[in-house]
């Protein structure tokens, strides 16, 4: 479809500034596998620390990059479906806010002003800057969802018995949940920390932030991962050369993720001891609740990619699997997206286990917790981001991919490398290697009397994956800007591969609105979190400052 210049032009500012900073993002990706393995000391390169570093690593990769994406992605998917551009001076307005408030909190980052990990747990205090950036960037992102909202009220009252298509309600799903779980983490920055970092209080309620950041961490991770699954959902099927199995479990698996995503923040706090035994047997069972959705999706899919491989003529129980298009260098998002879920399938499996109370006793805050969230984040969610900007960048611009058989292997050896990354980060985990720790200084360091000779291996098959995540990524950020630099061939128009339903299930009313679902997870997310907040409030230790209720 034909879309205006100035669509166009936001849309690669939102796609290129990320993927730009990515070169710092994923610099310092490889840098931590290497002073954690204890090779090189963190002063000894660009004299930026461990703990500068992880910042700006968590920060770049998993807030910036993620939160541009999915606007500009949310842009692409319901101006492509609801064939109505959004406001343009909306467009720039949320843009600007992002940009400005990334620049700040980039400035207090580069200058040290802002070590605090992107959790930025208290009594880590940063410049305000950052906080105050984050909560732009935050901001920015919530005025295109405002507008999508009005977009989709008035295509429905003219479409009102029309099925709604997926990938508008998962783009609503997924903000939905962005703008209620913000909705905690603005209280935190704002009410909290802004003022201590400014020194207008002098003491912050260190538990109170911890609830009210994982009210917001855990939902933010849906906020990842949904994108990714709508492009499962409505793209995969037709690059693999099938249908969608079934387009209502997708709506069901949407759906459950509109209940399951925000009540669950407390299974990163089973550890924390102002909380009680009841609000985390509670919210432990929500997190398995959370898993439904995409046990429902890895069917769903699987059954799709089979049906593609018949199409294309496999034969045999296991036939469909060769049959699928793994290396076709026309057809590229195919090995982002596939190499993305055999991640995810390890991805899933350890987040189940670090949602056992018992489990979780053994893992937490080890290195086992980056092995499990790179399995996540850093695989179908970062592979899914990556490849569909460059596919709407050169579909969009005109401009012909650049390198596009090393487009097509990048994914490969991506995943090759987090597998060896995140089998050393979760066998050190096991083994009681801490995360968030330069062991280089301490554990690692053979003169230091706390040498630790059996995280050597550990360590040092993280390095060796997070060296070759960095080869793929450097030759992704090449294709992506080799691609910029290129000529034009055609004009450019926006294109998204839409896949049939093989099972076209008729419109189902109740998977095609929004109120009683918010309705419901308005009930449970107020009965698990006013339990937490009221233990919080009474058991966060002695001078810690309180909510007047
Ligand atoms: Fe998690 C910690 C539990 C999913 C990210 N998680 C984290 C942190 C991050 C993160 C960043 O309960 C660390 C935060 C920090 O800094 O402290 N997580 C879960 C559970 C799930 C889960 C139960 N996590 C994610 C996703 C993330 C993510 C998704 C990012 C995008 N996680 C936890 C817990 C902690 C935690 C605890 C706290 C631990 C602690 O102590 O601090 C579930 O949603 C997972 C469900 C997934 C599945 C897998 C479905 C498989 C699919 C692929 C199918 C493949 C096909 C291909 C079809 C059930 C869909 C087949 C084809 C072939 C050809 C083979
Ligand atoms: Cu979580």
């Amino acid at each position: 479809m034909q879309v205006s210049k100035t669509f166009k032009r936001i849309i690669f500012l939102e796609l290129s500034i990320p993927v730009a900073l990515l070169i710092i993002g994923i610099y310092h990706g490889l840098m931590q596998t290497i002073y954690r393995a204890g090779v090189l000391q963190d002063t000894s390169f660009a004299k930026l620390g461990y703990y500068q570093g992880l910042t700006l690593h968590g920060v770049i990769n998993a807030i910036v990059l993620t939160t541009f994406f999915a606007v500009a992605f949310g842009h692409a998917t319901m101006t492509y479906y609801l064939k109505q551009e959004p406001n343009k001076k909306l467009m720039w307005f949320s843009f600007a806010l992002m940009l400005g408030g990334t620049l700040m909190a980039s400035w207090a980052m580069l200058a040290g002003k802002a070590s605090v990990l992107y959790t930025f747990y208290p009594p880590l205090k940063a410049h305000p800057l950052f906080y105050i950036g984050t909560a732009l960037l935050i901001v920015g992102s919530w005025v295109p969802f405002f507008n999508w909202a009005v977009m989709y009220t008035q295509w429905k009252k003219v479409h009102a018995e029309t099925k709604t298509p997926l990938a508008v309600i998962g783009t609503l799903i997924n903000f939905t949940i962005w703008f209620v779980c913000t909705l905690a983490v603005a209280y935190e920055v704002l009410v909290l920390l802004v003022p201590w970092s400014l020194g207008w209080t002098t003491t912050v309620n260190v538990t109170l932030a911890r609830t009210l950041f994982w009210f917001f961490g855990h939902a933010l991770v849906y906020f990842w991962l949904l994108p990714a699954y709508i492009m499962f959902y409505t793209i995969l099927p037709k690059v693999a050369g099938g249908k969608l199995y079934s387009d209502l479990a997708g709506r069901m698996a949407l759906f459950l993720f509109l209940l399951f995503s925000v009540p669950v923040g407390v299974h990163h706090q089973y550890s924390d001891p102002s909380i009680t035994q009841g609000v985390k047997f509670f919210q432990g069972m929500l997190t398995y609740g959370v898993t439904i959705p995409s046990f429902i999706t890895a069917f769903t899919l699987a059954a799709s990619l089979e049906y593609a491989g018949r199409q294309r003529g496999a034969k045999g129980l296991f036939g469909w699997m060769k049959k699928l298009p793994w290396f076709d260098e026309n057809n590229f998002l195919f090995s982002y997206f596939i190499c993305g879920l055999i991640l995810f399938v390890f991805g899933g499996v350890t987040g189940i286990i670090n949602a056992s109370y018992s489990l979780n006793t053994v893992v937490h805050n080890t290195a086992w917790l980056p092995g499990h969230f790179h399995m996540t984040v850093a695989g179908p969610v970062f592979l899914a981001i990556v490849g569909m900007s460059l596919y709407l960048y050169s579909g969009m611009s005109g401009k012909p991919v650049f390198m596009r058989k090393i487009v097509t292997i990048v994914p490969y050896l991506w995943m090759m490398g987090m597998l060896i990354f995140s089998f050393g980060m979760s066998w050190g985990g096991l083994r009681g290697e801490p995360r968030r720790t330069n062991l280089g200084i301490s554990y690692l360091n053979p003169k230091s009397e706390l040498f630790r000779s059996d995280w050597v291996p550990t360590t040092t098959l993280a390095m060796l994956g997070g060296i070759v995540m960095f080869t793929a990524g450097m030759l992704f950020i090449i294709a992506f800007f080799g691609t910029i630099l290129r000529k034009r061939k055609a004009a450019g128009s926006l294109e998204i591969p839409v896949s049939e339903a093989y099972h076209d299930e008729k419109r189902v009313p109740l998977f095609d609105q929004f109120k009683l679902w918010i309705i419901a997870m308005i009930i449970i997310l107020v009965l698990a979190y006013t339990p937490a907040l009221i233990n919080v409030n009474k058991n966060s230790g002695p001078g810690a400052p309180r909510f007047n209720i």
